[in-house]
């Protein structure tokens, strides 16, 4: 079983999630990387370790109720546009919005909402302040900033931190060592940004930190969260109105994946339930994760690929050594909604499964069918299609699994695939009894709007970590160092992709027009390169395994970035990333942190 592969990209839904795992599981393998590996991962493990459960712990109306949001590596305007709307009303509500970025983004600085006669002629400015970090520099900041409050009488909650929390005489003294000169070296930034933010900081009552993959994809984004739980821990912003962690998610599923089971490293208790409930010994060994997996079917100890949604190959590290590692395998299977490049990177045999979208209607022996998901903030909702099928022979991903289940371990298996298949009010009877938080699954999520998943941090401040505690912790500052001459690349999303579909050539609020291969660079940085705009380069990167890796053909950007840094899309510059390059604890690709050199292009 151990030699099987089960892939997830995030849209797939509650259901569809559970049984595809159950289904893995009975046959023996925790081999259920997801993209969360790519994604969030950083999030959960900083988040677990210290609060205790790896989710946000914000509702939307805690935005609207708090005086302060960080929003720091994270482009709304582009990936999260409903949330400028949020951030709009809170500011109607008083809040003041620090962004922490090292580009200017421009659908931050001035929204310009679509939805009021305002918004269609000034706009809002949404950013109070902005400070223009360099990459990889926010643990740094974030540290300096802690001991800052420290050092300022009264502005530490003692009762939550005596109450509530764990570890905060080592932390403290972690905290202390922090120094101004170190601090601005790593983030670029100047004395002036972080005094105002600190000020901020102390005029704010409930402050609400939201991130994304600027902070998730480095070397050291482990430790870099934790220091932003560190942050919300000293004031008490953890576990009331107005305040909290708010990791803002991507694809519509991904977090209720992860509370279906579709993770490598299963929680102990959840084997336990789903082995109660379904009568068979779950396999306890760890699964592979992306990136082990991708190691996996290039030595050879995996042979099949099964990927339910998604496009692996454009979406992972090291592009070349995992279409490579992809052509080893004796099977690949994708089940889609749309054709993508993992399609044609094929194992010796390989299937295409076409499968309805979540848009199209889904009917089934017992008649219509909806599905349910869960969003950033831990509320769970149906979701029913309304269009017409693309085609009458497509099947759901549920029936895809159920009908998968039943060949492969037999019309004897006592999981009764057939019942599921029929009616998905049957799976979510099982979630029910699996899954703690789904208690009458069926008869809540009938609600309009759906229910909100428990998060003892946020509900009752209580903290479900080992110590029983939210834990402070201290780890050692850590930036990214530049060589003499590179630039630190970032892998980013442009307005017109959803990940690594492609939908056009323009990046709206980037002003980029035309064309994809481009690479950002400070007009600073290009003319100490003498790399002028509109010249054309290759990418390459330089990582420790003395690989080189080549980007050719990418038109320099004059823009004002932070310095040292440069920026280029994913997936074009996947090719740049080492497998290896990953995050400490999370394993997730460090792909905001490529070291670069850039060559003067012979494709001009
Ligand atoms: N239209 C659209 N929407 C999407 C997606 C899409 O592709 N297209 N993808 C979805 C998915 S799966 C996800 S995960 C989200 C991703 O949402 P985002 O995380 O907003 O996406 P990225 O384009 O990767 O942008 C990363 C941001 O972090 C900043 N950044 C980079 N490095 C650092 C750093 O070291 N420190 C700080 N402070 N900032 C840094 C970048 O400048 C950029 O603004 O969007 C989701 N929504
Ligand atoms: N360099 C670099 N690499 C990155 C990132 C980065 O910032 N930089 N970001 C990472 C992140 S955050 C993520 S989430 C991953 C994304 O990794 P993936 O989730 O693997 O990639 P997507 O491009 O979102 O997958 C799109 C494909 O999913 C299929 N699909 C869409 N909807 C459905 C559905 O409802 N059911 C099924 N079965 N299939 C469906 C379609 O066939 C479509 O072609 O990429 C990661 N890779
Ligand atoms: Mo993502």
């Amino acid at each position: 079983p151990d030699e099987a592969v089960f892939y997830t990209s995030g849209r797939t839904s509650n259901e569809a999630a559970f049984l595809y795992q159950l289904f893995a599981r009975k046959l023996g393998t925790n081999n259920l990387p997801d993209c969360s590996n790519m994604c969030h991962e950083s999030s959960g493990s900083a988040l677990s370790e210290t609060i205790g459960v790896g989710k946000g712990s914000v509702l939307l109306d805690d935005l609207y109720q708090a005086d302060l949001i960080v929003v720091a590596g994270q482009n709304p305007g582009t990936n999260h546009p409903r949330m400028l709307s949020a951030l709009e009303k809170a500011k109607a509500n008083g809040a003041r919005v620090v962004s922490v970025n090292p580009l200017p983004e421009a659908g931050l600085e001035r929204f310009k909402n679509p939805q009021t006669p305002k918004g269609l002629t000034a706009g809002t400015t949404l950013t109070d302040l902005f400070l223009q970090i360099r990459i990889g520099g926010d643990q740094a900041l974030f540290r300096l900033l802690n001991k800052l409050i420290l050092d300022t009488p009264g502005a530490v909650d003692e009762e939550f931190v005596r109450g509530h929390t764990h570890g905060f005489e080592q932390f403290t003294e972690a905290a202390r060592a922090a120094d101004w000169d170190g601090t601005l070296a790593a983030t670029g930034l100047a004395r002036e940004d972080v005094e105002r933010f600190l000020r901020m900081v102390l005029d704010s009552e409930r402050i609400v930190v939201c991130w994304a993959m600027g902070l998730t994809q480095h070397k050291h984004s482990v430790p870099m969260i934790r220091e932003i739980v560190n942050f919300l821990l000293l004031r008490g912003n953890i576990g009331r109105p107005g305040a909290g962690v708010c990791p803002v998610r991507g694809h519509s599923n991904v977090q209720g994946d992860r509370t279906m089971g579709i993770f490598e490293r299963p929680a102990p208790a959840f084997l336990d339930a789903l082995e109660r409930e379904f009568g068979f010994a779950p396999p306890r060994e760890h699964g592979y994760d992306v990136v082990r997996a991708i190691r996996a079917l290039r030595d050879g100890e995996a042979k099949v690929f099964f990927a339910m949604g998604g496009n692996f190959v454009s979406a992972s590290p090291d592009t070349e050594v995992t279409e490579a590692a992809m052509r080893r395998a004796r099977l690949t299977v994708h089940v889609s909604t749309k054709l993508n490049r993992s399609h044609a990177v094929t194992g010796a045999r390989a299937l295409i499964l076409p499968t309805l979208g979540r848009t199209e209607r889904d009917l089934q022996a017992s008649g219509e069918q909806f599905v349910t998901v869960e969003d950033s903030m831990g509320m769970v909702h149906a979701s029913r299609g309304r269009l017409e099928p693309a085609s009458p022979h497509l099947l759901s991903e549920p029936a895809i699994v159920c009908r998968l289940a039943r060949r492969v371990l037999g019309t004897e298996d006592d999981v009764p695939w057939e019942e599921f298949e029929k009616d998905y009010a049957t799976v979510r009877d099982r979630i029910a009894r699996v899954v703690p938080g789904f208690e009458d699954f069926n008869a809540r999520v009938a609600h309009p709007g759906g229910f909100a998943l428990p998060h003892a941090p946020r509900d009752e401040r209580r903290f479900p970590t080992a110590t029983g505690k939210a834990n402070f912790t201290a780890a050692p500052v850590e930036y990214p160092h530049l060589p003499e001459g590179r630039l630190l690349l970032q892998t980013l999303r442009s307005h017109d992709q959803y990940n690594t579909t492609i939908y056009g050539l323009d990046d709206r609020y980037r002003g980029i027009r035309n064309g994809r291969r481009v690479v950002l660079v400070n007009p600073d940085d290009a003319r100490a390169l003498k790399l002028a705009d509109g010249s054309y380069v290759d990418l390459v990167s330089e990582w420790k395994d003395g690989v080189e890796r080549r980007a050719p053909g990418f038109r320099v950007v004059h823009y004002p970035t932070a310095r040292g840094c440069a920026a280029a899309y994913y997936p074009e510059t996947n090719v740049l990333v080492p497998l290896d390059a990953t995050a400490d604890v999370s394993n997730t690709p460090a792909s905001k942190s490529v070291v670069v050199r850039l060559e003067q292009s012979a494709t001009d």
